[in-house]
């Protein structure tokens, strides 16, 4: 393994979102978004169908510590779970003051985020904006378009991430195709 302690550069593929030399490549399929959307004989039939990718994470293995940054690119696909469209699992940061920039390079969508206090915001992906997560906003991508989304992320390298909070509270909005374009539903009574 490289050491991360010296200077290095790597290649990024904005078409496709690749990341030359990644050391890991998370892959999420559909069923690891079991419970995630309303639908969820829409999520068995997606899972039947042959569980496609979600999405896809492409890493270094920097350092986990505080001081180093980590950095990702994210390869969300399109389409739907339902009307809902297809979304990251979202989390806040495990270490919760530290925030994330996002920078969407190819495709249409939404960062939505929210706090513990009921707080929640959504701002838009599209290729050349950035959009930043302060410390304590828990952060999801949705994409409504019909290419990949694709986002350059940096954050605290010991940030960690806790997606429990997620899976208990959800998120305050689901974003779903309505006939003029997507339409947020809020999730909460
Ligand atoms: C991003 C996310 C990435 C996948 O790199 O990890 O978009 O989303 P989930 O981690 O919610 O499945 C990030 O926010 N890192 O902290
Ligand atoms: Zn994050």
């Amino acid at each position: 393994m490289a050491s991360y302690d010296v200077p290095f550069g790597v290649a990024i593929d904005f078409a496709t979102g690749v990341m030359e030399d990644a050391d890991n490549v998370v892959v999420r399929h559909a069923s690891d978004l079991r419970g995630y959307y309303s639908d969820a004989d829409a999520m068995e039939a997606l899972i039947a169908s042959g569980d496609p990718v979600h999405y896809r994470v492409y890493e270094k293995a920097i350092p986990e510590t505080e001081g180093h940054l980590l950095f990702c690119m994210s390869v969300l696909e399109p389409g739907s779970v339902g009307e809902e469209f297809f979304m990251t699992k979202g989390h806040y940061h495990t270490v919760a003051d530290t925030a994330e920039t996002y920078l969407c390079v190819k495709g249409s969508g939404f960062l939505v985020m929210k706090t513990s206090d009921g707080q929640w915001a959504a701002e838009p992906m599209e290729a050349g904006r950035m959009v930043y997560a302060p410390p304590l906003w828990a952060h999801r991508s949705i994409n409504v378009g019909d290419d990949p989304l694709i986002s350059f992320c940096v954050y605290p390298a010991h940030a960690g991430h806790n997606y429990g909070d997620i899976e208990t509270e959800g998120f305050p909005k689901r974003v779903v195709r309505g006939p003029e374009g997507p339409i947020f539903l809020g999730n909460v009574a």
